[in-house]
């Protein structure tokens, strides 16, 4: 039988800082970045095989740059699915983050709204207090996760957790039947 097909458009949410762009290079290419490029924009792609589909994801990295704001809408309007990204040993990024999910719902009803907390840099020492991502999380409904782009700790799991949500709420293709008269 043939496997089902799917395109899902993320889009990564955050501080400047909190690991994003490292996060989606350790999802696609297996590796770590260490210097730091705040104004990363680029649209990332690959494939995988979640939930047995094969899956085309297309990963919007964003930053704070001048045109943010428009950008930010666009990203929003194009997208299936978001990470919230903050880091463990930032608590002003774990106090940004209703900022970014309140611009999501700017342009999707709340049960559109598909949406992973997750909390980077878990292998340094943490100074954010967990409890109050988890009550954020719970307060949108959302899961979080703690991750180490650095380490890969729970790196393929945060994406593949918001696939999934994804994939639930929009079900895959089954490809149709080639007739050939
Ligand atoms: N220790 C540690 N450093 C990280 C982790 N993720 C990212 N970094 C570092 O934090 C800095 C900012 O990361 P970057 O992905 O560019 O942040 P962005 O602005 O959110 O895209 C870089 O120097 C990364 O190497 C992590 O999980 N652990
Ligand atoms: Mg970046």
């Amino acid at each position: 039988m043939k496997k089902q097909t799917s395109t899902i458009n993320i889009v990564v949410f955050g501080s400047g800082g909190v690991g994003k762009t490292a996060l989606i290079h350790r999802y696609i290419n297996s590796t770590f970045i260490t210097q730091y490029e705040p104004s990363t924009d680029s649209l990332e792609h690959c494939s995988k095989i979640i939930n047995d589909v094969i899956c085309t994801i297309n990963i919007q990295d964003t930053s704070g740059s001048d045109l943010f704001e428009t950008l930010r809408e666009l990203y929003v309007r194009s997208s299936d699915g978001a990470l919230l990204v903050c880091s463990g040993i930032s608590p002003s990024t774990l106090n940004e983050l209703p900022e970014f999910y309140n611009v999501i719902r700017r342009f999707k009803s709340e049960e559109d709204c598909i949406v992973v907390v997750v909390i980077n840099k878990t292998d340094l020492d943490l100074i954010i207090d967990i409890k109050e991502a988890k009550r954020f999380a719970e307060s949108i409904n959302a899961p979080w996760i703690k991750t180490s782009a650095k380490t890969n700790n729970n790196v393929v799991e945060a994406f593949s957790i918001l696939v999934q949500r994804i994939l639930e709420k929009n079900p895959p293709k089954t490809p149709r039947k080639c007739l050939i008269l």
